[in-house]
């Protein structure tokens, strides 16, 4: 048997190497030539824990091989992004052109399955494309069971930082567009899924994907609120949450700098485009954590209001403020769409220095203003603060609360 993943990126790559893990041949296919240079070197473009050996083994074992080019195979995973486009609308290119390079190596009993997070539809659509592509062949929309080609959504839910365990031991949720679908996604993904397979149709399981991220998004929005209405009623809302979770059916989550990466800030406005009139609470949740690294950023403005009323002859550009973290959450380097980052910024522009301290990155990226951010170790970075903000819940910076906490001016965003 011979499968394709096209994607190879956070999802596809761990994916590919799994299956290729279990002795099962897969050709990896991008469109990014430098990804597909570096796996056939048996070595990885992304950072998640594990993967380095896995992919080294499946490469020099000769089980996966990555190119540019779609070829035959008996089943193609597609991980390919969907992010959205101006005005919060899912932007379905990639799947769009994932399915228009593959029609032209369909054959008679392939299986093509989803992976993307999608928003509802996405998969008939997907399979209209193919169809479109392929006048030749019948698919599931128009014969069901006996179609030439079966398609399913299976979407992925590892989370970053645990890919290798989670995609084994996760149950996993398998939308066929027909029973025959169904059944064939599982044989394929008991090849190495030890989590239970449980089906239902594509819609379903796409808007299953959604509810689970949107869910989260929701909870961490209810922690943000309540830190905005603790801090005005000089309230710890830490210790609040504490005690409240002590209820044993209350679960709150942590408040924080604001919600990043690239999906809980993403796929709940799949759920508001396709219901804007219902999908009430998913949109306020939304707006409560895109506003949560402006008011830190306040917070922060209203420091250097004081640090200046205290010392007069500080101006903005000798006032230096301390930033801990710019990973989008604890304990990775991955810095993309993350609200601490944001942060770094927005404080930059104010004027002032920015001691910027992330121990997971060994150099700053170039979108940041480097006139007004250093990279620091933390105690070069507490070196001359003035302010102390703290972004991330880095181990580093837990394991010097006490330190930290010796600082008169600090503004803690995430209850270190
Ligand atoms: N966050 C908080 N407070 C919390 C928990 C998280 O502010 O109490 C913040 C984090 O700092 C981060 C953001 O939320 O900025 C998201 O982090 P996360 O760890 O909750 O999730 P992701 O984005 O790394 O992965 C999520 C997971 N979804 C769920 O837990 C429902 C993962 O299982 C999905 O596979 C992944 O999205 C995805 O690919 O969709």
């Amino acid at each position: 048997q011979t499968i394709s993943m096209v994607g190879l990126g956070y999802i596809g790559l761990p994916t590919a190497a799994l299956f290729a893990s279990r002795k099962v041949k897969v050709i990896g296919v991008d469109v990014n030539q430098k990804a597909v240079d570096t796996i056939n070197k048996g070595e990885i473009h992304i950072v998640e824990p594990d993967l380095d050996m896995i992919v080294h083994a499946a490469v020099t074992e000769g089980y996966l091989k990555a190119t540019t080019t779609p070829e035959p195979a008996e089943a193609f995973l597609v991980a390919v992004p969907t992010p959205f486009k101006e005005g919060n609308v899912p932007d379905l290119k990639y799947i769009e052109s994932a399915a228009k390079s593959i029609a032209p190596v369909l054959e008679k009993g392939n299986l093509v399955i989803l992976e993307s997070t999608s928003p509802v539809g996405a998969t008939e659509q997907m399979a209209k494309w193919l169809a479109d592509a392929r006048p030749d062949l019948t698919f599931p929309q128009s014969h069901g069971n006996n179609a030439d080609v079966q398609i399913a959504h299976c979407p992925e839910r590892v989370l970053p930082g645990k890919v290798v365990t989670e995609l084994v031991s996760n149950d996993r949720v398998i939308g066929g567009m027909s029973d025959k679908a169904n059944d064939m996604a599982i044989a394929l993904y008991k090849t190495f899924v030890e989590g239970e397979c449980i089906t239902t149709d594509s819609r379903t399981a796409e808007m299953a994907k959604l509810t689970e991220n949107s869910f989260r998004d929701v909870n961490i929005a209810f922690a943000n609120e309540l830190s905005l209405i603790c801090d005005e009623l000089d309230i710890n809302v830490w210790e609040l949450i504490e005690l409240a979770n002590r209820h044993p059916r209350v679960n709150i989550l942590q408040p924080g700098a604001g919600v990043g990466g690239h999906c809980i800030a993403v796929d709940p406005w799949f759920i508001v485009d396709s219901a804007p009139e219902q999908a009430k609470i998913i949109k306020m949740a939304r707006d409560v954590n895109n506003y949560k690294p402006q008011w830190v950023v306040e917070k922060v403005k209203a420091a250097i209001t004081d640090v200046q009323s205290q010392n007069p002859d500080k101006n903005l550009s000798n006032i230096t403020v301390a930033c801990l973290g710019m990973a989008f959450k604890p304990d990775i380097d991955d810095l993309r769409e993350s609200p601490a980052m944001q942060i770094v910024k927005d404080i930059a522009k104010i004027g002032c220095q920015v001691a910027a301290v992330e121990p997971n990155i060994h150099e700053l990226p170039e979108s940041i203003d480097h006139s007004h951010v250093s990279l620091n170790d933390l105690s070069k970075g507490l070196e001359n603060a003035d302010i102390v903000v703290v972004l991330v819940k880095h181990k580093q910076f837990i394991e010097q609360a006490e330190y930290l906490k010796q600082h008169s001016c600090i503004i803690d965003a995430v209850g270190i």
